[in-house]
């Protein structure tokens, strides 16, 4: 398909847009009937599966993708509750059932992460016979109980609006809330991000975590769970804090807090279209695909597969390429991938339903750079749809982001079969189902479907971030008998404990003499050195050597008796 494609580069917009509506409109159905063929019970491709279980890929070997990933079935199953609940596809119900009876299953199955409780939700693949994977991997992966969650809320809200609230609250909500509760006792904790390579915190996991919190948090209002509101939106509001601490100083979003590498990831994107909400507008607080933030951001990442891709070679900058997941990728050579450049167009689309929407596109000197390419001089302002200058970036920006579609459409085979990755031809595993559900959701956004609000309208971040994560009540007692006047303090590695400093030392108080005692909060699951000092007269004495070691609890209390030494 490729001379074809590339014959149309060079045509008009209106015939390059056609050419892309038409590509569209016949990888659709490919894509949806390829995508329902990876889910069990009845899928072709899935013989194996359970009922809704979501496999990865039917490729069995190099790579074998033979699982079932939590975060890729929620992403799939998210874009078919959306199609159903839109009235796009009113054939889906008996589907989304089965994928409410494996989440009951799955969610139960131990694994190497742990039981229900005791962070089994945090695995990243089970086997597609509902069992656990058990072989060593990269986990936990965090993004999955999020992802999943905010799945199944777009359903509850959809059920209660069919007056369906007891099988919501019966059947729904008890899946909802472990999940939910899981992200909020663990956001903070370290995670391996969606590639499943880096272990830290990753922008993704955490925006999506955001989304499930605010998700979370109004379903349990309306449907009067009402104890959990306070606890999800105290740390929803922590998380938004966290979120924007990814945005660097060079003007774009780092993806991970570790790893090495550049961190223009695809991670980004992938953020902007799953948490689009176009009634925030151009929030830059949530990233919105329009957004000064994420428009800069998609420029670098674009920006950074330049002439890295033969197939990229001689495109200059202002028109699409093919995009993988970051430019530093080695998997299969580091390829590009569908489901990457889609989200890039995805993200465009977006934007432009928005402006549409809002009859104005504003420039900052952010995203001054990004509109740019478009228009070359463009100052910084507000133009409205009434301008010439709106009009001339509307257009262009449509043209770009179709560039982007056309890519796919051209290294798309002719059975219209989407693997992971392309390079002239088709890479690694063969009908991704991630790749089909990212073909479905670029498809609805190019026809503007606005997907249902999340609640990202009109939040504001806290002006400083009071906790970053999850903490616990935390007991010292000590015995140590003191002189009158004499008191005890503690003090050592945490900023609870004033890192050492025997100025900010937490005092004790002698209750129950000569048991010295203080409860503080610490910073959950976190382990650190502290020391008991005595202050008399201000002359301060330190216990004799060596410091003392412990490692908090991951919730609930903790408490630790010791004598003075
Ligand atoms: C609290 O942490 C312990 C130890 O990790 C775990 O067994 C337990 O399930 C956790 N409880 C909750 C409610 O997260
Ligand atoms: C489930 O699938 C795994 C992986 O294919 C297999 O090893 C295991 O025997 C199966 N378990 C059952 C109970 O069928
Ligand atoms: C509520 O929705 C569930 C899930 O689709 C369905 O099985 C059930 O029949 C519905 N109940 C009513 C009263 O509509
Ligand atoms: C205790 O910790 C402090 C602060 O890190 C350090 O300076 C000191 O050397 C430690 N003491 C011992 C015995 O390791
Ligand atoms: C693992 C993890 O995400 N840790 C973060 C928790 O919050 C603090 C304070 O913002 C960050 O510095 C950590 O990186």
């Amino acid at each position: 398909m490729r001379s074809c494609i590339c014959s149309l580069l060079l045509a008009s917009g209106l015939a390059w847009s056609q050419s892309v509506s038409s590509f569209i409109n016949s990888e659709v159905p490919v894509a949806k009937a390829n995508l329902l063929a990876n889910i069990g019970p009845s899928g072709s491709q899935s013989q194996g599966a359970f009922a809704g279980v979501v496999i990865a890929s039917p490729s069995t070997v190099n790579p074998d993708y033979l699982f079932s990933w939590t975060r890729d079935s929620a992403l799939v199953f998210g874009e078919l509750i959306n199609e159903f609940t839109s009235g796009r596809d009113t054939t889906l119900r008996s589907q989304i059932d089965n994928y409410v009876g494996s989440t009951q299953q799955i969610q139960q199955i131990p694994n190497p992460s742990g039981t229900v409780t005791t962070g089994g939700l945090g695995e990243p693949k089970f086997n597609i016979n509902e069992t656990a994977f058990t072989e060593p991997w990269g986990r936990p992966q965090r993004d999955g109980p999020a992802l999943r969650a905010s799945a199944l809320i777009l359903w509850a809200d959809f059920l209660l609006s069919e007056n369906n609230a007891s099988y919501v609250v019966n059947t729904l909500w008890p899946l909802i809330q472990l999940d939910i509760d899981y992200v909020a006792g663990n956001w903070n904790q370290s995670t391996f991000d969606l590639w499943e390579e880096v272990d830290s915190s990753s922008f993704f996991t955490t925006a999506v975590q955001h989304r499930s919190l605010r998700l979370g948090s109004s379903l349990a209002s309306a449907i009067g769970q009402t104890s959990v509101v306070s606890g999800y939106t105290s740390q929803a509001a922590n998380i938004l804090c966290f979120l924007q601490s990814y945005w660097n100083t060079a003007g774009f979003i780092t993806a991970n807090t570790g790893g090495g590498r550049s961190g223009k990831d695809s991670n980004t994107i992938l953020t902007s279209i799953h948490t689009f909400d176009a009634s925030a507008g151009c929030d830059a607080a949530t990233f919105q695909p329009c957004s000064d933030k994420a428009l800069a951001n998609l420029l670098t990442y674009v920006n950074s597969f330049q002439g890295l891709y033969t197939i990229n070679s001689g495109i200059p900058s202002g028109q699409a390429i093919a995009t993988g997941r970051y430019p530093e990728d080695v998997y299969f050579n580091g390829n590009p991938w569908y489901l990457t450049t889609l989200a890039v167009a995805e993200q465009l689309y977006d934007a432009l339903i928005v402006w549409n929407q809002q009859g104005s596109i504003t420039v900052t000197s952010i995203s001054q750079p990004f509109f740019s390419l478009f228009f070359p001089s463009i100052a910084t302002g507000t133009y409205t749809s009434s301008s010439s200058t709106f009009a001339t970036l509307v257009n262009a920006i449509q043209i770009y982001a179709d560039g982007f579609v056309a890519i796919v459409a051209e290294f798309t085979p002719l059975n219209g079969g989407l693997s992971e990755q392309f390079v002239g031809t088709p890479v690694s595993a063969n009908d991704l189902t991630w790749s089909y559900a990212a073909m479905l959701s670029v498809a609805g956004a190019r026809n503007g479907f606005i997907p249902p609000s999340w609640g990202a309208e009109g939040l504001t971040v806290p002006s400083t971030c009071q906790r970053q994560g999850p903490t616990v009540s935390f007991t010292f007692n000590v015995q140590a008998t003191t002189v009158f006047g004499e008191n005890i303090f503690v003090t050592g590695s945490l900023n609870e404990l004033a890192n050492w400093s025997p100025a900010g030392a937490v005092p004790l108080s002698a209750a129950d003499y000569p048991i010295w005692s203080v409860t503080t909060t610490l910073p959950a699951n976190t382990n650190f050195q502290y020391k008991y000092i005595r202050i008399f007269n201000g002359v301060v004495t330190w216990e004799s050597d060596p410091n003392l070691s412990l490692t908090t609890p991951a919730n609930g209390t903790g408490e630790v008796n010791d004598v003075w030494r």
